[in-house]
């Protein structure tokens, strides 16, 4: 079976008669994912068609995803280590407010749209497929200080959690594979390792997350900062990652040291009360001899 059946057949859409033409429309955008709808279509009766699809109402979009999501967990299922890696990317559309036909005048409203997908890889980055969208439009921004007193299921870094607990899931249906979640520094935040430490086993998922901010650890005889208890942590070894060039900055290879250390972040503070503490294990790499004049 080619992948694009694959990931069709596990799809309950309402009207069945659909699947056919949603398995063209997932060829022929996959064929040229960067064409626009008309270009990636073969004519012009497979763009309505497609158009059609599209803007069907009883269409969603977890009923497209939801066949190539359990086709991406049986690929899962049989890798011996999966990185589920969640970010949140920005889709913006622009849209001609003033109809066709008034002269020059242009006039247009910007839409932006957030989108935060999970998309799975195996340790030598070949993608295993996408699992779940969020998918969602910014509601008024309040100012500042408010913004840090809404607890954290009205914030935006409730999606991360969300994004954890797909990977757990997905821990629990394939025992057999080490499920890591991913994220970038917006996923550096208490509530994750809370729910990590209070989840069930066989479906506790590892995570690998870069850390935002230097947080205060526990440590005897008095409490210390995450970089400074880790520069003293046991050597697990060394690696050598590529720096890409940046302005003032040229391309090179850094050899890192690595070291790891188990560390328990403090309380932290929220409105009504404190988060309790937490036992996290820490990775700390750094580049122990960078060039003169530049920053490791
Ligand atoms: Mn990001």
């Amino acid at each position: 079976m080619s992948w694009v059946a694959n990931a069709v057949a596990g799809c309950r859409l309402k009207d069945q008669r659909l699947k056919p033409r949603l398995e063209r429309i997932l060829e022929r955008l996959s064929a040229k994912p960067t064409a626009r709808i008309p270009a990636a279509c073969q004519g012009w009766g497979e763009t309505q068609a497609t158009y059609r699809f599209l803007s069907n109402e009883r269409v969603e979009a977890e009923e497209i995803l939801e066949g190539h999501s359990q086709a991406t967990i049986k690929r899962i299922a049989a890798e011996p280590v999966a990185l589920l890696v969640q970010d949140t990317t920005f889709l913006e559309y622009i849209k001609d407010v003033v109809g066709k036909g008034v002269g020059t005048l242009r006039e247009t409203s910007r839409e932006e749209h957030l989108l935060h997908p999970s998309v799975a890889f195996t340790p030598g980055r070949v993608n295993l497929g996408v699992l779940t969208h969020q998918f969602w439009q910014r509601p008024e921004e309040p100012v500042g200080h408010l913004r840090a007193q809404r607890p954290i299921a009205e914030k935006e870094s409730y999606r991360w959690l969300l994004g954890y607990g797909v990977a757990g899931e997905v821990q629990r249906r394939c025992p057999e594979t080490l499920v890591v979640s991913v994220a970038d520094r917006a996923g550096d935040i208490h509530e994750w390792f809370l729910a990590a430490a209070q989840r069930a086993a066989e479906e506790q998922a590892a995570f690998v997350i870069r850390a935002t901010c230097n947080r205060r650890v526990a440590a005897q005889p008095q409490d210390t900062y995450l970089w400074e208890a880790l520069r003293e942590a046991p050597v697990l070894g060394q690696t050598t990652v590529e720096v890409a060039e940046q302005a003032g900055r040229t391309a090179r290879q850094a050899r890192l040291t690595v070291r790891t250390g188990a560390v328990t972040f403090n309380r932290g503070r929220r409105r009504g009360g404190h988060l309790p503490p937490v036992r996290v294990q820490a990775v700390y790499a750094k580049e122990d001899s960078p060039p003169p004049g530049e920053d490791p």
